[in-house]
């Protein structure tokens, strides 16, 4: 079952799915736009605890969730305001719930690291490094055991795959055939540690051939790339009843956090530089202009049109109010039903 990637030929654009194309560049700006505005709000100190931004990684929740249905389910880790924002949740929701205010889509009590909108199937945002696997996996396992065809999706770094959650999460969907896709988003680096040096295997995708689950390693840089990939693993999770493990290589061009430095000890700062000649959003932007789906003035006035709509999340979130008391005591324990 085990596949390996190959080289796809790179043909030109479809024009048919031009509306589809151009809507991947408006969120993969979106979620550039808005965490600009969160960095800055950041360090002006209007958001508590934690904040992990995920500029230059946007193409893999952009390209991976664009191939998913409305029922299908979703967990994430920490690093996880795009994919928030790729599914659907509203800027104004997300940078309330930074802000910590009762609008937000957690209530205000989650903040950066818990984003969640269960109708969105959209269930966390977890900061503890790969705990969510297994909860993934139970999901894929609900979805078996009702019979409903939905697909259980799980994002994690490449810093995860070390723990001892993730081979049991793993084993389990592949002995038991479920419906999952886990996309290991392999930017280099957990905090200031390089894969290498925390890796016996530099190749994620590998760790799959211990279950015999099917794998790829996908250019996270490109979203079309990531797209098609995502497409395939989806299917074989829906029709199949077969898990995948993508090995997306992709890079942060942040700090690992809001409080570490940008290249600190572990990274050059040319190394950087060089990452990010490869943006998603340039390279997917380019593309489009070239292949002539979309004219250059086009693309400035839609980030023009994104920066208002940033800044009207920004806006909503700093008159938003703080949850009230007694929200402490709501949603701790699931109500009891019937
Ligand atoms: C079990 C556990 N150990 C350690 C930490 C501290 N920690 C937070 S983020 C992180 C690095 C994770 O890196 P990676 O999985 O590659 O994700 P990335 O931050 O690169 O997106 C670590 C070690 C944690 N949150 N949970
Ligand atoms: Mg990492």
């Amino acid at each position: 079952m085990a596949t390996r990637a190959r080289p796809r030929p790179r043909g030109g654009l479809d024009p048919a799915r031009a509306d589809e194309y151009r809507t991947w560049l408006r969120q993969m700006l979106l979620i550039r736009r808005f965490e600009e505005k969160a960095g800055e709000a950041y360090s002006l100190g209007k958001i508590g605890g934690f904040c992990h931004l995920y500029i230059g990684q946007e193409a893999v929740a952009v390209g991976s969730l664009a191939a998913l249905g409305p029922e299908d389910y979703i967990t994430c880790s920490y690093r996880e305001h795009g994919h928030a924002l790729a599914r659907g949740i509203s800027a104004r929701e997300v940078m309330a719930e930074l802000f910590g205010k009762a609008a937000g889509c957690s209530g205000g009590k989650g903040g950066s690291m818990h984003l969640f909108d269960a109708q969105l199937g959209f269930l966390g945002g977890h900061g503890i490094v790969g705990a969510h696997i297994p909860l993934a996996t139970g999901m894929a396992f609900a979805a078996k055991y009702r019979k409903t065809d939905q697909v259980a999706v799980c994002y994690f770094g490449e810093a995860a795959v070390n723990n001892g959650a993730f081979h049991e999460a793993l084993n389990m969907a592949a002995l038991w055939k479920l419906p999952a896709v886990y996309i290991c988003e392999n930017n280099r680096y957990g905090m200031g540690t390089a894969l290498e040096r925390a890796s016996a295997i530099y190749d994620i995708s590998e760790r799959a051939c211990s279950y015999d689950m099917a794998n790829e390693v996908v250019d996270g840089q490109d979203v079309l790339v990531m797209h098609a990939a995502m497409e395939r693993a989806v299917q074989r999770a829906r029709t199949d009843k077969h898990p995948t493990l993508l090995e997306v290589r992709t890079y942060r061009f942040m700090g690992h956090s809001m409080s570490d430095p940008i290249h600190g000890h572990y990274r050059t700062r040319e190394e950087v530089e060089d990452q990010r000649k490869r943006d998603p959003i340039a390279v997917w932007s380019q593309r489009l202009i070239a292949d002539g789906l979309m004219e250059e003035d086009a693309v400035k006035a839609l980030d023009k049109k994104i920066l208002q709509e940033v800044e009207d999340a920004y806006a909503f979130a700093e008159e938003a109010a703080d949850p009230e008391p007694e929200a402490l005591y709501a949603d701790v324990y699931a109500e009891e039903k019937g």
